[in-house]
């Protein structure tokens, strides 16, 4: 067979079944770590609940996802996971989603890998929403999320620090009422309202414009232009105020 023959017969086989978000459509990608229990447990013996270098090493990895390469307007990460708002008009490769998903997944474990010095892996799925509105639930409910994982996980890690096997603090903490989680710690000194807001709420990434001064040495005048660079915020704001949040990155993307 020609090889003009042999390839248009096999790829058919490896692109019949792509598929192309509608043009519209918002696009949020979410990342998250395989393996990671074991990863931060064993491999890289982590502090548990939450350790400061894993929020680095996943603040940087969004970082590195927001600047590779496609349109995004928004990052958000809690624990071993990643949301990306792609921005509306992005349409590099024709919208395909698996490119998306398989390039956003190499750049996020190609990045974390290099921070840990180990082999860390993302898998990534992406959710095609078409309203705004389901935008701004999108992140809602990831910051949700974050506040449920971030209060179970502290009284999980209260109750094996206290001797407790994985059986019986998991035991424990299922099921019970949200006041009675607050009331455990609280017993033991851990006031949960002030614990760092980054447990808590998750922490964000998005670019900002800000002012820069230069000198024109031709002109021999001071310059000013408008420049974009990445911000992170570790204090989010919560409910209504993070509903608010998400429509003005939403709107400043227009
Ligand atoms: N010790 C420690 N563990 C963390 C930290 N952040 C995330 N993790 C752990 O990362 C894991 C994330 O949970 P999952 O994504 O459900 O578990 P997984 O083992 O990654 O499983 P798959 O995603 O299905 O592959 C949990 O076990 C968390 O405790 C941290 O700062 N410290
Ligand atoms: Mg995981």
């Amino acid at each position: 067979m020609k090889f003009n023959d042999l390839d248009a017969r096999m790829r058919v086989f490896e692109t019949s079944h792509d598929h192309c978000a509608l043009p519209g459509l918002y696009l949020v990608a979410r990342l998250d770590g395989r393996g990671f229990t074991r990863l931060t447990k064993e491999v890289h013996p982590f502090e548990a609940p939450f350790d400061e270098r894993m929020r680095d090493y996943m603040a940087e990895t969004t970082r590195h996802l927001l600047d590779c390469g496609f349109r995004m307007v928004y990052g958000f990460t809690q624990s071993d996971e990643i949301s990306l708002l792609l921005h509306p008009t992005e349409d590099s490769f024709g919208r395909k989603l698996r490119k998306y998903t398989s390039v956003l997944a190499g750049e996020a474990s190609a990045k974390f890998s290099l921070l840990l010095g180990n082999i860390g892996v993302f898998d990534c799925r992406i959710s095609q929403l078409p309203r705004r509105q389901d935008v701004v639930d999108y992140f809602r409910w990831r910051q949700e999320d974050a506040a449920r994982n971030s209060l179970n996980a502290h009284c999980y890690w209260l109750l094996r620090k206290q001797g407790r096997t994985v059986a019986e603090a998991t035991a424990q903490v299922k099921g019970q009422r949200t006041a009675t989680k607050h009331d455990l710690l609280f017993a033991h000194g851990i006031n949960y309202n002030e614990l760092p807001s980054w447990q808590k709420r998750g922490l964000g990434v998005y670019w900002e414009e800000y002012l820069k001064v230069g000198f024109n040495p031709h002109t021999q005048e001071l310059v000013k232009t408008t420049r974009r660079r990445l911000a992170l915020n570790l204090e989010l704001p919560l409910g209504e105020a993070y509903a608010e949040f998400i429509q003005n990155l939403l709107s400043a993307a227009d």
